[in-house]
């Protein structure tokens, strides 16, 4: 047994699938929503498919398809709602760029409780909503390697 089959073994007791499907999107953060639309329109030649306020969330966002399917995936353009929210207070500390990569799941409760049976802090107790009446949730950037994990469950 290899070392990575025998850290994968290491823990019998864990057994829960988190139940990864795909890279839902990856999340941009953006001081100006239609100013990144337009340069990411003109310059790799995305699509805008969907805009969107989530006041709970303290953004205003939109997805940027990728290719002319919807299986190229989408990049997420976050721009801030308030001087409190989680965008802003990226962009103060790191200036604009990558703030999140965001997993399609099958089921959100599901791959929470795996993930928080592997060790992980979740940052909600229950799933909240995010873009188009998805159920989100993230792992905590300091459980995963500096990223911020999102948890997608679309509607
Ligand atoms: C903070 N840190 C990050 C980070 N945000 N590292 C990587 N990626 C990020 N996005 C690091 C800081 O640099 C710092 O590191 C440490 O984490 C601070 O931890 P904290 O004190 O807990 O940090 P806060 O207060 O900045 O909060 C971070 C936290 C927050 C992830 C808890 O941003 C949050 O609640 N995010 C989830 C909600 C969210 O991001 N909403 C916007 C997207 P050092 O080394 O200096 O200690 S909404 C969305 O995505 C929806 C619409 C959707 O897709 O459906």
């Amino acid at each position: 047994m290899g070392p990575d089959a025998a850290a994968q073994h290491a823990d019998d007791s864990i057994t829960t699938d988190v139940g990864l499907l795909r890279i839902d999107h990856v999340g941009v953060a953006v001081a100006d929503l239609d100013a990144a639309i337009e340069f990411y329109a003109r310059v790799f030649g995305m699509t805008c498919v969907h805009i969107e306020e989530n006041p709970e969330q303290g953004v205003r966002e939109a997805m940027m398809r990728v290719g002319p399917t919807p299986e190229g995936g989408c990049v997420q353009l976050l721009a801030p709602l308030t001087p409190e929210s989680a965008i802003a207070k990226f962009l103060d500390r790191s200036g604009p760029g990558v703030q999140q990569v965001a997993y399609t799941v099958r089921d959100v409760e599901v791959a929470a409780a795996a993930l928080r049976e592997r060790g992980m802090r979740l940052l909600y107790d229950a799933p909240r909503r995010g873009t188009a009446g998805s159920r989100i949730n993230f792992v905590h950037p300091k459980d995963a390697g500096g990223v911020l994990v999102e948890l997608v469950e679309p509607a």
